[in-house]
Formats: structure tokens, C-alpha cells, sequence
């Protein structure tokens, strides 16, 4: 029998003061592992500002940690006796620390729990797997909720956190009496509209050598580290929360679908990589949004609209990712094949829309959710792109992504991988929708305008196309009813000209 300490690793996404594993323990006999390793940094290349966010916030962390009288046994990455794994190195630790046994929160990704699964057989200590208390939703209450019903909606799901919470209520009946008023958040840009400018986070001297260390180990991934402006410490991540709230939480609702070239991050309130590291705690950061709402500050359109991303759709589509693994990942209802094209990653195509939002996250690391639904995930399903390499990449690129959030995200949500049990009809759209909600086709080189042809916006022949080849697997669906009917209506000749003009562009992909 081991007298030593217990060991409680902390995982990179687990950089949170109430994290489930360090509630009940005492200082004096724990001994707290950071690993930096070289599996976490490589299982997709990621972008080189997601991996300076995630080392620098992890020694930020370790050290808030130590300031509160914890342990913290840190491994460097570049420690010459580092293992590069997980496993490895609580192997290495349990031994260093002589401890007595694991506990540890559960992890975000499927991949990572088949590690934890694994310890008990090779530590030689006994292994303590916690629930993540960190979301509305225990897992066990997300399944209990899903068991025996037909439809997974969302909708009803998020009816239920409110109540749960109480946000946004007023008693049993929510706040306006709607529960939903994703209707008033659709504008597209109107002329002159300019947000304010996000704020920037100036690296201090850890984030300096974790950037110094990215560019020499990682200086060929994707991605710029000359804007990093993140924060990577929870006492700014509550400064980015309280400047959203300040400065643009009034206008998020209404113009959280718009995009425009020159302003990146729009009205968004650019919180989902301090959410998804633990430094921000969902919940505190619902209240703090409807206590501007009460405050008369915000509308409640845009506070809803906030509340629901967060407490509905974060907490949904997590639920969702435990209960479609491991599947999920390997999901292609609509064989889709297509591999990548090179400018998802150069930026480099005449589409404006399409090279403007890689740009943008090659800059920022970060793009808002309509770029990411709406121009890579349209273009990604109309043109019948492979879902693992599309998940593959927005796991890479974005600064919030990890697999329990990307997966569900891009496999259910966008790519209707999933054959339609996340969402309730694939978002196809053509170039009509990206001109109403961005300011991308005045400058591109195809006319958005033109449907067919050299140069017609290619979403709009591709749109058909992907209508037509899917027509055994979606024409039955309801909310489909429509563009098939006016689809049938089409001459034969025009509906030809659609499917040549789609296959002559999608023929320039391969
Ligand atoms: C994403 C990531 C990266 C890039 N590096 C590390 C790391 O060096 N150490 C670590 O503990 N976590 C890292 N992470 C986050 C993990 O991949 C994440 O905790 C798991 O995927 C579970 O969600
Ligand atoms: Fe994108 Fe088409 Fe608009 Fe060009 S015209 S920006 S390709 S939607």
C-alpha cells in the first residue's frame, strides 16, 4: 500500500478553480501534474496561436495555483525526459511523486477518455475518474434526456437549462414571454456600420517564450502569432467578458449573423477560448450578460441570443458529442469525398468570401459562427468535401476548438454528416444569402448575381448540385419541400446548365 501523495493531473482544457478533481482534496496532500506534450500539441496541426493560448494560459495557470498553496509538478515541453504523451508522463509522475493514486476530472475529447480508461492498468494506483462539473448538463442527464425520443432538438433542451438556471425567467415563464428571439437577430450589414475594436491582450513575459517556443517548434503549422492578443489568464478573460458587455453586447443580437471584411470579429463577444479552457465558467458568464439586460444596458434579443449559444447550444452539442461517439468522427451520411482544397489552408482562391474567413482565422485563430457555419461549412457540404479532413481542419485552425465542441459542430451541424439527427436540414445555401449578410461579393471576382457559368459565384450552381445528387437522401425531408419543388419546376435545360456549370468548377477542386 502507497503512502504517498495523490496525483491530480490538469489538462490543458481543464484550467478551472472549481475543476471537480481539486474541490474535495487538500493542499498538503496532493501533488497537482501539468504536462505540455508533444501528442496534445501534434494530433492536428494546429494553429500556432491555439497552441501559444493553451501553453501560455496552462503556466498562468500553474502559477495562480502555486499562489494558493498547491503543489504543481509542471512539465515543460522541451524537459529532456518528457514523454510527449499523457499517459507517459503520469506514468513518469505517479513514480517521481511515489503517489498513492489518480484522480482526475474527465476529459473533453473521446480520444483522451480511451487514455484515462486505459491508467488503471498500467499506473499500478488506483485511478479516479471525476465528472466535469463545469457545464449546466451532468453527462447522465444529457442521455437521460435524449433516451426515447425521436428528435434531439435543441430547442427543447435549452427550455430546459433556463429553467434550470433560472436565466432569463420570470418565475416559470421566460423572460418576454419567448423563448427565442433568434428571429430578430438576423440583419445583414447596413452602410457605415462599424463595431468597436476588440480587446488585445499585450503578451507579457510567459506568453513572449511560449510564442518563442511555438515559432521554433511549431513554426511551419497554420496560423500568425504577430496579433496574439488572447487572454490567457481568468482575470482577463473577465476584462474581455465586462468590454463585450460594455461595448457590444447591445448590438450582438442583431448583427450576429453579419460579416464584413474589414471587421473580423463583428459584435461577437470572442469568449469561446476562455470558456473552453476553464478560465470563464459558463454560467457566471450568463449572469453577468442578463444583469446587463436588467440593467436596461442590452436588449433582450441579444442577451437571449448570448445566453442561448452558451447555456443551449454549448451544453447541446457537448451532450451530443458523448452520445454519438465514437461514430461521430467517421460519420459521412452523404458521401461526401472531396478531399481539401490547398486554399482552405493559403486562402488563395478568387471566392471572396471563402479567402477573406481564412485569412481572418489565419490571422486571428478565430472566426465568428456564420463565417464558419455559412462560408467553410456551406462551401465544405455544397461541394461534398470529406468530413474528417473539414473536422480535421476547424479542429486545427480555431482557438476554441476541441473535439467534444468542433465534432458535433461540423459533422452534425454543417456537413449533416450525421445523417440529420443534430440539425433538421443541412445549411446549404447560395451566394444569395452570403451577399445579404456580408459585404464579401462586392469585391469578389465571380458575380454573385450570375447563376451559371465561368464566372457565376460558384455557390449558386453548387447549391443545386448538391440538391440534386442528394435527392434519394434529403428530397423527402419537409424543410427541403421547397427548393425541390422550385428545383422539379426548372426547365430541363436550365437544370442542366446548373449541374454542368457546378461540375466544371468542382472539377478546378481535384
Ligand atoms: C490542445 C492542447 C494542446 C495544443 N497542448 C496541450 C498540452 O500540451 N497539454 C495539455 O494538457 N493539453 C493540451 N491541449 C489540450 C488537450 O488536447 C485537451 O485537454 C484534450 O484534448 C481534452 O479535451
Ligand atoms: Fe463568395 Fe460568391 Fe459572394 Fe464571391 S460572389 S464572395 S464567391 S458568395
Amino acid at each position: 500500500m502507497k503512502t504517498g501523495p495523490v496525483l491530480v493531473p490538469v489538462l490543458g482544457d481543464q484550467l478551472s478553480p472549481a475543476l471537480s478533481s481539486l474541490a474535495d482534496r487538500s493542499r498538503n496532500d496532493t501533488v497537482v501534474l501539468m504536462m505540455e506534450v508533444a501528442d496534445e500539441t501534434t494530433y492536428v496541426r494546429h494553429h500556432q496561436a491555439k497552441i501559444a493560448l493553451i501553453l501560455s494560459a496552462m503556466r498562468h495557470f500553474a502559477e495562480d495555483l502555486r499562489a494558493q498553496g498547491w503543489q504543481v509538478d509542471y512539465v515543460a515541453l522541451d524537459d529532456p525526459d518528457n514523454t510527449g504523451s499523457f499517459t507517459g508522463e503520469v506514468q513518469r509522475a505517479v513514480q517521481r511523486h511515489g503517489a498513492r493514486g489518480v484522480e482526475v476530472t474527465e476529459p473533453g475529447e473521446w480520444r483522451v477518455r480511451q487514455m484515462f480508461d486505459g491508467w488503471a492498468g498500467v499506473l499500478g494506483v488506483p485511478v479516479r475518474v471525476m465528472p466535469d462539473t463545469r457545464f449546466v448538463c451532468a453527462l447522465p442527464d444529457f442521455m437521460a434526456w435524449a433516451q426515447g425520443r425521436r428528435e434531439l432538438r435543441m430547442e427543447w433542451f435549452y427550455r430546459d437549462m433556463r429553467r434550470q438556471t433560472g436565466l432569463l425567467m420570470q418565475g416559470d415563464q421566460p423572460e418576454g414571454g419567448r423563448w427565442n428571439f433568434d428571429a430578430d437577430n438576423r440583419s445583414g450589414p447596413e452602410a457605415g456600420l462599424t463595431p468597436p475594436a476588440p480587446l488585445h491582450f499585450a503578451p507579457d513575459a510567459v506568453t513572449q517564450d511560449v510564442i518563442a517556443l511555438v515559432r521554433s517548434r511549431f513554426g511551419n503549422h497554420f496560423g500568425s502569432l504577430e496579433r496574439f492578443g488572447w487572454p490567457v489568464t481568468r482575470a482577463d478573460a473577465m476584462r474581455l467578458l465586462d468590454h463585450f458587455i460594455a461595448t457590444r453586447l447591445a448590438d450582438f443580437g442583431r448583427w450576429q449573423d453579419a460579416m464584413l471584411a474589414d471587421h473580423d470579429t463583428m459584435f461577437h463577444a470572442l469568449v469561446a477560448p476562455a470558456l473552453n479552457l476553464g478560465l470563464l465558467d459558463p454560467v457566471e458568464v450568463c449572469r453577468k450578460v442578463e444583469a446587463a439586460y436588467r440593467r436596461g444596458d442590452a436588449p433582450l434579443a441579444a442577451a437571449e441570443g448570448f445566453v442561448r449559444q452558451v447555456i443551449g447550444w454549448r451544453e447541446y452539442i457537448r451532450g451530443m458529442y458523448w452520445l454519438m461517439m465514437p461514430d461521430l468522427a467517421t460519420a459521412n451520411a452523404l458521401d461526401a469525398t472531396r478531399d481539401l482544397p490547398d486554399f482552405w489552408w493559403t486562402g488563395e482562391t478568387r471566392m471572396r468570401c471563402i479567402a477573406q474567413t481564412v485569412r481572418a482565422t489565419r490571422d486571428n485563430a478565430y472566426a465568428h459562427h456564420i463565417q464558419r457555419l455559412m462560408i467553410m461549412g456551406n462551401f465544405a457540404l455544397i461541394a461534398g468535401l470529406d468530413p474528417q479532413q473539414v473536422a480535421a481542419w476547424f479542429l486545427a485552425v480555431y482557438a476554441d476548438a476541441y473535439e467534444w465542441v468542433e465534432l458535433p459542430n461540423v459533422a452534425g451541424m454543417a456537413l449533416h454528416a450525421d445523417g440529420g439527427r443534430l440539425a433538421s436540414k443541412p445549411y446549404a445555401a447560395s451566394g444569395a444569402y452570403i451577399s445579404r449578410m456580408s459585404d464579401y461579393c462586392k469585391g469578389c471576382q465571380y458575380n454573385v448575381k450570375l447563376k451559371t457559368g465561368p464566372d457565376a459565384c460558384p455557390f449558386n450552381a453548387l447549391y443545386w448540385h448538391f440538391l440534386d445528387r442528394n435527392t434519394e437522401r434529403l428530397s423527402r425531408n419537409p424543410r427541403l419541400a421547397q427548393p425541390y419543388a422550385t428545383w422539379r419546376r426548372m426547365s430541363d435545360d436550365k437544370r442542366a446548365e446548373y449541374v454542368t456549370s457546378a461540375e466544371a468548377f468542382l472539377a478546378t477542386l481535384d
